[in-house]
């Protein structure tokens, strides 16, 4: 009978080792005879054409086996950070995590992003740390590196012998009493520490394990591992302290449905298979699901990950991951049921560059066009929209080769050939300074029955948009909205659609919202407030006037997206890198050198790491390593980009009502009637 469900991430910077690691996993539990390899293009996660050609993973992918009685289900994820978003939605259907690092590379800035996410998640860790079969391979180091730039709360669970060498192997410390793992336990577990105190010999091992199982699941500890996943050392060990350190699935299996969408496919069909995570309730086969905004489908088969396979079933029940088919409708990220947190929260920075892309034969836009919508369904981040005037197509992109991976699934999926008109940086816009609007009910100019008065006041770099909503609940049309808290969602909602186009037609973040007024008209009100019913429609039409005339008066700055690089190179390959570097305006801030070798950091543009990339080897002699990452926004410098609208255009009055209102104009005729009578 097996004892419970792990739901495991394996996460890590790019070519670490999680495709391989998995295959070896996979191979020690006997679900395959033979580990794959990604350089040969056999393993069970890389699946994809794509990814065995180009030997990386593009998409995480699920595989289950089972190991001392519990059922995993391992999701392997892309760590190219063009595929970050693929990590994201895996993230939030995890029990736990290993976190693969390099032996040899050691914590590189992926890891470190990965790492803040699972911080932020609270997503309980292992480390594996990967390659110790390969030269240059360390130890202590490896511990020093991940103490120093990750975390302090780690235990290695064993030594090595043979380090970089084809013998390498890892030796798992047998008994843990006395050993480093008891101190680092003490510090968060008195009746560890008294024990320590007494006899730290005569500790139980069976009971030290079980407090590290806890403070592993409280975070408050990450054992690591090391290991080749090439050659299987220290997977064994690892394997088996996966069910032992990692807390199983909860979720009862009789309360109402919830769940989580992490994957969508298409079959062979064409129809949708949605991948999720079950966190309670049980679904069966033939009920009827709500999911995601205002839908519900019902499920036509259900294939529950098991034992290596996904098997099909009647129903999936709390903790488990199943592919379900039938919902039509659905769409990556989507809850089922009822939610269990918060959904819409982002633990990666979102697409820094964007692209219109071009059917080479123009006969095929309409195709094209849903073609990438159909890719958005499994990637809603590329986030298609059509610009209003050139009618151009553009996605959202992390990177270069997203971009390429893109253009060939519309070849080899849809048989299109595609092109891309140019790649420019995704801007956002911050308020300046504090600004203030309003629209008054049944004032000549405005033709919705509804008053809005909204103040738009600037926040801290990198906290996104904060809603308050500061009017008394003798304001709100609580016949529309039920409570006040239903009132502050539609308008929070309002908000943020309004202004995901600013003044220069970019996301407008960093800033507080407050709804400082708002009124609305009944029949039988009093003369000031009197008209024909106000209805939703009036809230909603008229917050993008409001939004746009405060944020006119608070003023926009368009900033764009820059990356942190760093560079280890030969020190004396400076003298032709630096000045390239300049060209690109990649601004090297920091630099150290030692022994022969220079680090260098600094800032660089979105657009030119692409560029940069491509010419580190030529200029290195093959040897330079380049790394980067996104950091943060920064004021544009020179000319200020704009991006053709594609909404209503509330920027513009007279353009904006023609549009939205003719529905407002006669609700506006009507209301004077209803006034004057
Ligand atoms: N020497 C050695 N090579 C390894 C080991 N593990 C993986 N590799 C190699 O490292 C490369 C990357 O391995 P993958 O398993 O694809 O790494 P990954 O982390 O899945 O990569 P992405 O999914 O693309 O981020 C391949 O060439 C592997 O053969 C190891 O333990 N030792
Ligand atoms: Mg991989």
């Amino acid at each position: 009978m097996p004892r419970g469900t792990l739901n495991l991430g394996i996460l890590a910077h790019v070519d670490a080792g999680k495709t391989t690691l998995t295959e070896r996993l996979l191979y020690s539990v006997g679900v395959i005879d033979e580990p794959g390899s990604v350089d040969a293009g056999t393993t069970q996660t890389d699946s994809l054409a794509l990814e065995r050609q180009r030997g990386i993973t593009i998409k995480s992918a699920v595989v289950s086996f089972t190991v001392d009685g519990t059922t995993v289900n391992l999701i392997d994820t892309p760590g190219h950070p063009d595929f970050v978003a693929e990590v994201e939605r895996a993230l939030s259907v995890l029990d736990g995590v290993v976190l693969v690092v390099s032996a040899v590379e050691g914590v590189q800035p992926q890891t470190r992003i990965l790492w803040r996410a699972l911080q932020r998640l609270r997503v309980p860790t292992l480390f594996f740390v990967n390659k110790i079969d390969r030269r240059g391979a360390g130890y202590e180091r490896l511990l020093g590196d991940i103490a120093g730039r990750l975390t302090q709360a780690i235990v290695p669970m064993g030594s090595v012998r043979g380090l970089g060498t084809r013998e390498a192997d890892f030796i798992p410390a047998d008994k843990v009493s006395g050993s480093r793992l008891a101190e680092v336990l003490a510090e968060h577990d008195d009746a560890v520490l008294t024990a320590y105190l007494d006899d730290k010999a005569a500790m139980p091992d069976d009971w030290l394990r079980q407090k590290l199982a806890g403070q592993v699941k409280d975070m408050l500890v990450h054992p690591v591992y090391f290991g080749s996943a090439i050659t299987g050392a220290g997977v064994d060990a690892l394997l088996h302290g996966l069910p032992r350190l990692l807390p199983p699935a909860g979720g009862d299996a009789s309360e109402p449905v919830s769940g989580r969408v992490f994957k969508v496919e298409r079959g062979i069909a064409g129809d949708k298979i949605a991948y999720a995570r079950m966190f309670s309730g049980t679904l069966t086969v033939r009920d009827r699901v709500p999911f995601g905004r205002l839908c519900a489908g019902k499920v036509t088969a259900i294939n529950v990950f098991a034992d290596g396979t996904a098997v099909r079933r009647d129903s999936v029940t709390a903790g488990q991951i199943a592919r379900l088919s039938g919902l039509a409708e659905i769409q990556i990220g989507d809850v089922l049921g009822t939610a269990r947190d918060r959904t819409d929260q982002h633990y990666f920075a979102p697409p820094t560059l964007e692209t219109a892309i071009v059917a080479r034969d123009p006969r095929d836009k309409p195709r094209l066009y849903a073609a990438v919508t159909q890719l958005a369904e499994q990637d809603p981040l590329i986030n298609v929209r059509q610009d209003d005037i050139r009618q151009e197509i553009y996605v959202s992109l992390y990177g270069e080769v997203q971009k390429q991976v893109i253009e060939a699934t519309l070849a080899t999926e849809y048989g299109l050939a595609t092109g891309f008109r140019g790649t420019t940086p995704i801007c956002v816009e911050r308020p300046v300074r504090t600004g203030t609007a309003e629209e008054v009910l049944h004032a000549p100019e405005n033709p919705f029955l509804a008053t809005l008065g909204i103040r738009i006041d600037p926040a801290p770099a990198g906290s996104g948009i904060a809603f308050r909503l500061q009017v008394g609940h003798q304001s709100v049309p609580l016949y529309i909205y039920k409570n006040t808290e239903g009132f502050a969602a539609a308008m929070e909602q309002y908000i943020t659609e309004t202004l995901r186009q600013g003044l220069r037609g970019w996301q407008v973040t960093d800033c507080t919202v407050s709804l400082i007024r708002s009124q609305y008209s009944v029949p039988d009100g009093p003369p000031t407030t009197r008209g024909p019913l106000s209805g939703p429609q009036d809230f909603r039409k008229l917050t993008p006037l409001v939004i746009m005339a405060a944020l006119r008066r608070a003023g926009t700055v368009v900033c764009e997206p820059v990356h942190r690089f760093r560079l280890d190179t030969p020190a004396d390959t400076l003298n032709v890198l630096l000045p390239v570097l300049a060209k690109l305006h990649a601004i090297p801030e920091v630099s150290a050198t030692r022994d022969s070798w220079c680090t260098l950091e600094g800032d660089i543009p979105v657009t030119r790491v692409h560029q940069l990339r491509q010419q580190i080897p030529h200029l290195t002699r093959g040897e330079g390593v380049m790394e980067s990452a996104f950091d943060r926004y920064e004021p544009v410098r020179g000319p200020v980009p704009t991006r053709p609208r594609t909404d209503d255009n509330p920027l513009n009055r007279e353009e904006y009502l023609h549009r939205v209102t003719r529905r407002g104009v006669r609700d506006r005729d009507e209301a004077r009637a209803v006034r004057d009578s």
